[in-house]
């Protein structure tokens, strides 16, 4: 499809959640120098999901398709077996493989139940590459 054919649709969340995604966003070492509009732009697009304690979010080696925010709950970062780190609420992860176009370079396992935020990559690469007026379809 091509970039202006992508509708984007943007998904309800309370003040904080909205918040909470601009903040993991804004300090985000890949993300921090996006136009304000496009903050928002993402942090709208951004849909709810829940996944259990002890469940593989991200998979080292796979294909990667989303980036998330972590509102609750903590992760673990893993490579090869090996810990590199946790996260807690407030960050973003699954970043790298959506914008370096490589596999997953890490798996990360919820710690916790976990609440998280994503957004799916075709609709991340539009929002990172368009400016300009954006068409909304509520959810
Ligand atoms: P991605 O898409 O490679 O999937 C695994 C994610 O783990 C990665 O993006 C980062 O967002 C996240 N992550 C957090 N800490 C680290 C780290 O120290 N190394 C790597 N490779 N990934 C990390």
């Amino acid at each position: 499809a091509k970039l202006t054919d992508v509708t984007l649709t943007s998904y309800l969340k309370t003040k904080e959640s909205g918040e909470l995604i601009q903040k993991a966003l804004m300090n985000n070492d890949f993300m921090k120098h996006l136009e304000h509009g496009q903050i928002l732009t993402i942090m709208d697009c951004m849909y709810p999901t829940t996944l259990s304690k002890g469940c593989c979010v991200i998979q080292e080696g796979d294909d990667g398709s989303t980036v998330y925010v972590l509102e609750e709950g903590m992760v673990e970062v893993t490579k090869q077996g090996k810990t590199l780190c946790t996260i807690g609420p407030g960050k973003v992860f699954g970043e790298l493989a959506i914008l370096y176009n490589c596999t997953r370079t890490a798996s990360v396992t919820a710690l916790t139940d976990i609440k998280l935020w994503a957004i799916d990559r075709q609709n991340f690469q539009t929002i990172m590459m368009r400016s300009g007026v954006i068409k909304h379809s509520q959810y």
